[in-house]
């Protein structure tokens, strides 16, 4: 590699997670800080004891992951010039979740305030505001809610009524869908606007190749097919093909190292949305429909011609995978009939991010329990279904991108109610095996405030504090039915889902 400052994802990894960060005993809220509990009943400066840290840290990742969700819709809202829709709760939810809600006054505050909720959130956990951890994570349970419904369903919604639902098709992913003798367009991000009209304006194209990467990947797959060449963990090897003309990249889990990285090869890195900006990449603003197809012209006339730059390539042919995908809430009601002949106990979602700190081999476990359980998948989990062949339309089921979790929530509330349950009482559980992104938090606690039981398997914030801990497994199953639970080792999930009671 010419340029020796780029140091990879794998070398980067080197450097330890903060033990104390891990265990959520870190506050940096002020600037007598950062405070690091190191001992049992150790407070920080202010007096601020291990439960409340923890609670304000999870506060404050649900509102992040709350707001880039409900950012992603916003954006969708601004780009069809559209109005905000009224009353999106109440005409989404089941009512008797309205209901309880209503009286523990988690009901989100509607229309455009709910970004009030998200600024309360950050001014609560702010130095000497809220300092009862239950009502702080009563908060991360309200933030759910927005993030569910005023960003996941909304955002997939909007989507789905401008770009069409997806199709049950046979799709390919892993890097080899990468085309040695064709020109290649990457779109990594989250937010598809600009994706699109790529994907449209390449049809014109015999030789543009359009690729996804991350959740704008996975959404493009799930609703056109468009084959999918990385999740997060593999962004940086998608440039490191030295097959990649331009990499065009919306929002949302981006790596900054990318640009150091394209440096050492001809690829065009082009940021497009305003929020998403990076110093030193070229930014082609899109805000609306007229200036998508527009960028997307001038971004495949880029490509073409960046092509005879190509210096080094790597031959990724042998990395490709066929897959069943494009499955959404349709699929309900095959779900509710194996359940009904007991062919199936329940259904799992193992949902979220791949980190790469995670070295656990969850896919291997989820394999097993697919004797006994129907898998749904989405975000970067799905693309690791994937690459192992996993993703047949049988037992294993594409549901699209993160935001696309809401078809996840759909399918169990449709399911709950053929079974005339609640979704609390019904055989569902929310897997996030490997979570990396504040979005994957939030997405856990919306499930969680709709009754499905949610498991992580990465040391976030519950590890360690009993009384957090206590409130995520005892206080949510009173209200709600459901817990937050954090198990690391996939066998000992496997052992317990073996003989898991759903109530
Ligand atoms: Fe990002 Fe969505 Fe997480 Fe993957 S799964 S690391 S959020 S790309 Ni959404
Ligand atoms: Fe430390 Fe309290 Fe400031 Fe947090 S808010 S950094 S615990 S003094």
């Amino acid at each position: 590699m010419k340029n020796n400052k780029f140091r990879g994802l794998k070398e980067r990894l080197a450097m330890q997670p903060c033990p104390i960060g891990c265990e959520s005993k870190c506050c940096k809220n002020c600037l007598m800080g950062p405070c690091r509990l190191m001992n049992k009943n150790d407070v920080g400066v202010c007096g601020a004891n291990a439960d409340v840290i923890s609670a304000r840290n999870i506060v404050r990742t649900v509102a992040a992951g709350a707001a880039a969700h409900t950012g992603h819709a916003e954006h969708m809202i601004d780009f069809l010039k559209t109005k905000f829709p009224d009353r999106y709760i109440e005409r989404k939810a089941p009512k008797y979740l309205l209901k309880l809600w209503g009286q523990l006054g988690l009901m989100p505050r509607i229309k455009h305030e709910h970004f009030r909720d998200i600024s309360e959130a950050l001014h609560a956990t702010t130095m000497g505001v809220n300092a009862d951890y239950q009502d702080l994570l009563k908060m991360a349970v309200k933030l759910g809610i927005i993030d569910g419904y005023l960003g996941l369903y909304l955002a997939t919604e909007l989507e789905d009524k401008t770009y069409g639902k997806p199709k049950v098709r046979k799709g390919i992913l892993d890097l080899g869908v990468i085309d040695e003798k064709k020109t290649n367009i990457a779109v990594h991000g989250h937010e598809p606007m600009l994706a699109e009209e790529i994907v449209k304006e390449a049809k014109k194209h015999k030789n543009v190749n359009v690729i996804g990467v991350c959740c704008t990947g996975a959404s493009l797959l799930a609703r056109h097919g468009v084959p999918l060449a990385a999740n997060v963990i593999l962004q940086e090897d998608v440039i490191a093909t030295g097959l990649i003309e331009v990499m065009a990249i919306d929002s949302q889990c981006v790596m900054p190292s990318l640009v150091v990285l394209s440096e050492c090869y001809h690829t065009h890195l082009i940021t497009t949305n305003s929020l998403s900006k990076i110093s030193g990449v070229v930014h082609m603003p899109v805000t609306d429909r007229k200036s998508a197809q527009l960028v997307a012209e001038k971004i495949i006339q880029m490509a073409i011609k960046n092509r005879d730059k190509r210096k080094k390539a790597l031959n990724v042919d042998d990395r490709k995978v066929n897959a069943v995908i494009g499955f959404d809430e349709r699929i309900a009601d095959k779900l509710y009939e194996q359940l009904r002949r007991k062919e199936i106990k329940g259904t799992i979602a193992v949902i979220g991010c791949r980190n790469p700190r995670v070295t656990e081999d969850w896919i291997s476990m989820y394999k097993k329990l697919s004797k006994d359980y129907a898998i749904l998948t989405t975000g970067c989990m799905a693309f690791e279904f994937g690459r192992v062949g996993l993703l047949d339309g049988k037992r294993f089921f594409h549901v699209g991108s993160c935001v696309n979790n809401s078809r996840v929530a759909e399918i169990f509330r449709i399911v709950a109610k053929r079974l005339e349950k609640k979704m609390g009482d019904a055989p569902f559980l929310v897997s996030a095996p490997s979570p990396l992104a504040e979005k994957c938090v939030a997405i856990g606690f919306f499930f969680a405030a709709l009754g499905v039981d949610v498991h992580f398997g990465y040391p976030m914030m519950i590890k360690s504090n009993s009384d957090v801990e206590h409130f995520l497994q005892n206080v949510l199953k009173k209200h709600f039915h459901s817990r937050i639970f954090l198990e690391e080792n996939p066998e000992r999930l496997y052992r317990a889902l073996r003989n898991y009671k759903f109530d």
